[in-house]
C-alpha cells in the first residue's frame, strides 16, 4: 500500500480524549496535518471554516451523533471521505453510516493500529481518483465544446462563398427547395431576384482580376445591407448573385430590386469611372412563386430570362418575368 500523501489535512472527532490522542498520533506519525475536535458541534464549526478532505469520527458522542456530523459534512463537501469509528455493539449503526455515505468504518477498540493507517490510505487513494475523475470530466467537457465550435465553423464554411462570405450556390439550391415545399404547404408566396454585374469583363480588363474581386466583395456587402435578415443572398457564380425573398410577391420583389439597383449605383466602387456607364451597375430579373412557376428550375429559368431582357434593354435596370 502506498504511503499517505505528506501533510493531508485530517479532522479527528471523538469525545474520548484518549481515543483522539491515539488516532491523531498514528496519523501524525505518517506526516499528516491533524486537527482534533471533542464533539460533532465543534467539528462542524471547524469544518465550516475550511473543509477537510478526510474525517475520522466516533458515532456515539454528546448530543449530536457522528452520523449527524457525517450528513452535515457530506452536504457541505460531497467529496470529503468520512471514516466512522464504532464499538462492536453498534455495528448496525456502522452499516447505517455507510448507507449515509461514510467511506468505511473502524471497530473500537483497535486490534492493530496499522488498520487506521490502512483505512486512511484507501480513503486518500479514493480522493485522488475522484479528483482525477473530475479533471478528466472537465477536460472532456472542454474538448467537446471545442469540437462543437469547430463543427459550427465548418458547417458554416461549407455553405459560404469564399470571396464574399455570402451563401454559396449549393446552399441557395437547398434553401429554394425548402422554400418551395413551405410555400406549397402554406400557400405562401416568395420571389427570386437574379442579379448580374454590368460590363464586368470591361472592369476586369481595365483594373485586373484582383480589383474585380474587390468589387464583388464590396457589392455583396452593399446588397446584404439593403436586405432583411429573413432574405437569403447567395453568390450564384462568377459575377452573378441571387436573392430569395420569402413572403414577397412580384411587386414587393420589384421594389426591393429597385432599391438594390439604386444602392449599387450610388456606391463609390474603386475605379468605376472607366465603366461604359461611368459607374458599376447591376441588372436584375425577378420571378415570383407561384405566378411564374411552381418548381425551382422553372423559376430560375424565368428569372434568368427576365435578367437577359434587362441587359438587352440597356443594363442598370430591373425587369420582371412576363
Ligand atoms: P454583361 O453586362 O452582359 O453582364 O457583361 P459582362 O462583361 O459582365 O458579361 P460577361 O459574361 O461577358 O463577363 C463576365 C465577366 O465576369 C467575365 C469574368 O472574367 C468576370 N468574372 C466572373 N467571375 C469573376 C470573379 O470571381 N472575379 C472577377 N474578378 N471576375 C469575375
Ligand atoms: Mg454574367
Ligand atoms: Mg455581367
Amino acid at each position: 500500500m502506498e504511503a499517505i500523501n505528506s501533510s493531508t489535512r485530517i479532522l479527528v472527532v471523538d469525545d474520548d480524549l484518549g481515543m483522539r490522542m491515539v488516532i491523531a498520533g498514528v496519523l501524525e506519525d505518517e506526516g499528516n496535518d491533524i486537527t482534533v475536535a471533542a464533539s460533532a458541534e465543534e467539528a462542524i464549526k471547524i469544518f465550516r471554516k475550511t473543509p477537510f478532505p478526510l474525517v475520522f469520527t466516533d458515532i456515539v458522542m454528546g448530543e449530536m451523533s457522528g452520523i449527524d456530523l457525517l450528513r452535515d459534512i457530506k452536504q457541505q463537501s460531497p467529496e470529503t471521505q468520512v471514516i466512522i469509528m464504532t464499538s462492536n455493539a453498534s455495528l448496525d449503526t456502522a452499516v447505517a453510516a455507510l448507507r449515509s455515505g461514510a467511506y468505511d468504518y473502524l471497530i473500537k477498540p483497535f486490534d492493530d493500529l496499522d488498520l487506521i493507517t490502512a483505512v486512511a490510505n484507501r480513503a486518500l487513494e479514493k480522493l485522488q481518483l475522484v479528483a482525477e475523475n473530475h479533471r478528466l470530466v472537465l477536460e472532456l467537457k472542454e474538448k467537446n465544446e471545442n469540437l462543437e465550435r469547430a463543427n459550427f465553423v465548418l458547417k458554416d464554411l461549407a455553405i459560404r462563398d469564399g470571396l464574399t462570405g455570402q451563401y454559396n450556390h449549393r446552399h441557395f439550391q437547398e434553401s429554394l427547395a425548402i422554400e418551395i415545399l413551405r410555400s406549397n404547404r402554406h400557400e405562401r408566396r416568395f420571389s427570386l431576384i437574379f442579379l448580374d454585374v454590368d460590363n464586368f469583363k470591361a472592369y476586369n480588363d481595365t483594373h485586373g482580376h484582383p480589383a474585380g474581386d474587390n468589387v464583388l466583395s464590396a457589392l455583396a456587402e452593399v446588397l446584404y445591407q439593403c436586405l432583411r435578415r429573413s432574405d437569403l443572398l447567395a453568390r450564384y457564380g462568377g459575377e452573378e448573385f441571387v436573392i430569395l425573398l420569402p413572403e414577397t410577391d412580384k411587386e414587393g420583389a420589384l421594389q426591393i430590386a429597385e432599391k438594390l439597383r439604386h444602392a449599387v449605383e450610388e456606391h463609390a466602387f474603386y475605379g468605376q469611372e472607366t465603366q461604359p456607364l461611368g459607374k458599376v451597375t447591376v441588372s436584375m430579373g425577378v420571378a415570383a412563386y407561384p405566378e411564374h412557376g411552381r418548381d425551382g428550375s422553372t423559376l430560375t429559368k424565368r428569372a434568368d430570362e427576365a435578367l437577359y431582357h434587362a441587359k438587352s434593354q440597356g443594363r442598370n435596370r430591373v425587369n420582371a418575368a412576363g
